[in-house]
């Protein structure tokens, strides 16, 4: 038996050492066959969401909700994991840095980080901006920025509204932070994250028909309304105050 292993064995390295020079054979013999970290458990995982279904009703109906975190929001994580299966030391980085690298990472998964990472952060923070805990306004340094950029609150959500209501085809609207320190908004395609513009995202909606077409179908201006009365002011102040 042990014989029987031993030459197995040996055929192998006869295998494994054909054109090695003595280098090359001894950093086989000493590099691990498994990397030591389980790569699936390196993985991009899907957060809980922060409150239930149900939590934003009447304003995001629970099957939206449902249906938008665990296939729509899991979809994109499952195809970000895919993605960087060929580079599994990306698994490593934090999604922000792999959005703010974009253009150095390897050309083949540029469009997949871009569409599928995009996709997995810009939920993530969609689901943190809202709360059933109503506080329908930003105060403090936020607010006093808001109130020196629009000119006022009311005409800021005005300024919101019609971007959100406007922007064409699937992607999301953001209040966001350039790095001069200046705040606007802005539209982005599909997936598209500010981050890998430079900017700093503060509050974002989906404006995905996914995020509201079985409770709103077309009237994408009523969902914008409704979502007003669930962002949470307390986290974008937090975001706001993290970057001061
Ligand atoms: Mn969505």
């Amino acid at each position: 038996m042990m014989n029987r292993i031993s030459s197995a064995s040996a055929c192998m390295l006869t295998i494994l050492f054909s054109g090695c020079t003595d280098t090359q054979k001894r950093e086989i013999m000493v590099t691990p066959i498994s990397p030591k970290t389980n790569s699936a458990e390196r993985q991009f995982k899907l957060a809980p969401l922060p409150y239930a279904y149900n939590a934003l009703e009447p304003y995001l109906d629970a099957r939206t909700m449902e249906i938008h975190y665990t296939k729509h929001h899991q979809g994109y994580v499952d195809k970000l994991n895919q993605v960087l299966e060929k580079y599994p030391e990306l698994y490593d980085k934090s999604i922000e840095y792999l959005l703010t690298h974009l253009q150095e990472l390897p050309e083949t998964i540029r469009t997949g980080v871009r569409n599928f990472g995009g996709g997995y952060y810009n939920h993530t923070l969609y689901w943190n901006n809202m709360t059933s805990q109503r506080n329908g306004k930003p105060t403090g340094a936020l607010a006093k920025k808001i109130d020196a950029t629009f000119g006022s609150f009311e005409k800021f959500k005005e300024e919101f509204n019609k971007q959100a209501a406007t922007l064409f085809g699937s992607g999301w609207t953001w209040l966001i932070k350039k790095p001069d320190g200046s705040l606007a908004i802005v539209n982005t395609q599909n997936q598209d994250c500010p981050l890998s513009d430079g900017n700093i995202p503060l509050l974002v909606i989906d404006i995905w028909e996914h995020a509201y077409y079985l409770k709103y179908q077309n009237r994408r201006p009523d969902f914008i309304d409704s979502w007003w009365h669930v962002v949470d002011w307390n986290e974008v102040e937090k975001r706001y105050a993290m970057t001061t």
